[in-house]
């Protein structure tokens, strides 16, 4: 018998080795003649046997040298496929260089830009690493994620890993167009010649230019990012079963709610489920929004909560995606808002039919809240610079430039109203981060973020504003001196703290990340701390809406004090929000500890089991919380996405320097990115 052992001997001791076993006869050659039908049938093996030790060796040698040709000649052959399939990105490099010749357009983030600037600099473009060819495609009915012709590393479902697809034979109308998509948030780049709009806003179906991004290794999702899927599957369950298409889950009666009867819910969730990696679930939702979405509805919305999750979803889903349809439903539901525009002092009305192009504010004041007026403008801002219409921009900054100039600030704190006729503050004296002017200080920075840091005023009001909550809002408690954040009224502290004001941590976190002072980050911590403890030192783990810090100790009293009439949780987001931001800029685990915390208790408090999740009355009796058969659109939109970010620990899952989301939790493009 012969066997391979003796190859295995020249081989290290444990290493693997195959062994092969002939018969004695095949293995001496000697070939003794068996006339059986299964030895006529090896009439080659027969023949082989029949050649002379020479004759064999020089058969197996032309056989050897012919299989190393043809690997040669094939590595060879492939390099010519390679630097065509290549050639489409360095042209980009060099084309802007020559006069008026226009680049191809990227199907996402459309935009001017001197393209060789981003791109010749870029290290993901280095020699060593090539850049994955881009996968070619657009269209108003295709979907960028549908399913490739060839290779795509879609593992699983739940698998975090980009997927990209191979190079393909695309389409003869597509062929101009270069971006890598994949399934996954952070995967198509924003810096793809995102320029401010400013001075011309150029036609987005003009050609520009696309940086390609070079592949990294996939980050495989954990287990708490698995806990967040499952979540979001539960959720949405009872969405698709019982409010399909309608704006608000009601998980206990197994019905909906409407609200402005848009599909609020499965608009604010499109980007979630991107992110996500639902795919299945993300196609579904996307037929209903070509087939089922329509504005054209005799309807009042309100101008900023339609902003801010319709226009701002479909804006950030179609930078996602690729899919020329949410930017084309952006464009009508952007178009549809402008009427609230149209007001004496510019300062736009709260509410719109975008059926009739009519505008009012509320029926029983001519005001609208300041937070609303200016918190829309990001997304107007891009809808600018993607449809290449000046217009939307153009009355965003001129609320902004208007509230820059107003009187009625207290050291950068503004009051909570605005009147849509003299343009002027009213209500006076009463300063809050919380409703009603919370995201006015958020959407300062992240304005001036999005423009690429060069609008001077937006920084100067967002520096102010933080001086004024450190000079007049700032107090610590007792007994554990937690820093917390409280409203002043008419000169009169108040230690109450509402839960939306828990944005700040992250926005503070935010600017210090983008070389504001490192006191923003210090109070960012201290103030994290303060939100964790408003869910930790209740009884379900879970914050109220609003909570009044004591300001001295007494025996028996924890800092957080909660009143009956706000003791409801909303599902809302902030909290988990700025754990998000902390974790993403320094790394410290214990914020995604808590946000799993909090996960755990949503799950214990609010889920219910025939599908989705519920606000509840009361987060301090953990025997009967009281639900209030109600999932906000924000839960999808906005809390399980920030957790999901929170858990992972790919930075280029939504990368902070490239995107800045708005203030439902939808990530535009940073014009020009860090
Ligand atoms: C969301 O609609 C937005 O986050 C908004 O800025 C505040 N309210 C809810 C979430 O709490």
């Amino acid at each position: 018998m012969y066997s391979a052992a003796a190859a295995a001997a020249a081989l290290p001791p444990r290493r693997d080795f195959i062994s092969v076993t002939l018969s004695p006869e095949e293995a001496v050659g000697t070939g003794g003649y068996n006339n059986s039908k299964a030895w006529r049938r090896r009439s080659c093996w027969r023949k082989w046997k029949q050649l002379s030790r020479l004759q064999r060796s020089v058969i197996l040698f032309l056989f050897a040298f012919l299989a190393v040709c043809g690997v040669i000649s094939y590595t060879s052959m492939g390099e010519p496929w390679k630097s065509l399939t290549y050639k489409s990105l360095d042209d980009q490099r060099i084309e802007p260089e020559i006069p008026g010749l226009k680049l191809a357009n990227p199907a996402v983030l459309p935009a001017p830009q001197k393209a060789d600037a981003n791109l010749g600099d870029s290290p993901e473009l280095s020699p060593q690493k090539p850049p994955k060819p881009p996968h070619v495609r657009r269209g108003p009915s295709n979907l960028q994620i549908k399913p490739p012709r060839r290779d795509v590393r879609l593992k699983t479902r739940h698998d975090t890993s980009r997927v990209v697809e191979e190079p393909v034979q695309a389409d003869k109308e597509e062929k101009t167009e270069k971006s890598v998509i994949s399934w996954r948030g952070a995967v198509i780049e924003p810096d793809q010649s995102t320029e401010p709009p400013s001075s011309k806003i150029k036609d987005p179906e003009k050609p520009s230019s696309v940086e390609a991004e070079v592949q990294k290794e996939p980050v495989p999702i954990n287990e708490r990012q698995m806990a967040v899927i499952e979540a979001f599957h539960h959720a949405w369950k009872g969405y698709k079963d019982f409010a399909w298409g309608h704006d608000e889950l009601k998980p206990l009666s197994k019905s909906y709610s409407e609200w402005f009867g848009l599909g609020l819910t499965l608009i604010d969730a499109l980007d979630t489920m991107w992110i996500l990696g639902l795919k299945e679930e993300f196609e579904e939702a996307r037929k209903w929004v070509a087939n089922n979405l329509v504005f054209d509805k005799n309807v009042d919305v309100n101008l900023f909560e339609s902003t801010i999750r319709i226009l701002g979803g479909l804006l950030s889903t179609y930078h996602l995606s690729g899919d020329s349809l949410f930017l084309e439903k952006a464009k009508d539901i952007g178009n549809r808002l402008m009427p609230a525009f149209k007001t004496p002092s510019k300062i736009p009305y709260s509410d719109v039919n975008i059926g009739r192009g009519t505008a009012h504010p509320p029926r029983w004041t001519s005001d609208s809240t300041v937070a609303e007026v200016t918190s829309i403008q990001l997304e107007f801002r891009e809808l600018s610079r993607l449809s290449g219409d000046e217009k939307f921009q153009k009355a965003v900054d001129e609320v902004m430039k208007h509230v820059h100039t107003l009187s009625g600030k207290n050291d950068g704190l503004v009051p909570m109203f605005i009147n849509t006729n003299s343009g002027q503050f009213t209500h006076l004296g009463v300063y809050t981060l919380g409703a009603r002017a919370d995201s006015y200080y958020e959407y300062l920075l992240k304005q001036w973020i999005q423009g690429g840091k060069k609008e001077n005023e937006l920084l100067e009001d967002y520096m102010r504003a933080i001086e004024g909550v450190k000079k007049h809002l700032l107090q610590r408690s007792q007994p554990r001196k937690l820093t917390f954040v409280g409203e002043l009224a008419h000169g009169h502290f108040s230690a109450k703290m509402d839960h939306l004001v828990c944005f700040l941590p992250g926005t503070l976190a935010l600017g210090a990340h983008n070389g504001l002072t490192a006191d923003h980050m210090k109070l960012a911590e201290a103030l994290i701390e303060t939100c964790y403890q408003m869910y930790a030192q209740v009884e379900t783990g879970l914050s109220p809406e609003i909570v009044h810090f004591n300001l001295h100790a007494q025996k028996g009293h924890k800092d957080v004090e909660i009143k009956p009439a706000d003791r409801h949780n909303l599902l809302r987001p902030e909290t988990v929000e700025s754990l998000f931001y902390m974790y993403r800029f320094t790394g410290d685990k214990k914020y995604q500890d808590w946000g799993w915390e909090i996960l755990q208790n949503f799950n214990k408090y609010t889920r219910v089991p025939t599908g989705g999740y519920t606000s509840i009355n009361n987060v301090q009796n953990p025997s009967n919380p009281e639900p209030r058969d109600k999932m906000e659109s924000f839960f999808l939109g906005e809390t399980l996405k920030y957790m999901f970010l929170l858990f992972s620990d790919d930075i280029d899952l939504i990368n902070l320097d490239k995107y800045v989301f708005n203030t439902e939790a939808h990530p535009l493009p940073i014009w020009v990115p860090a």
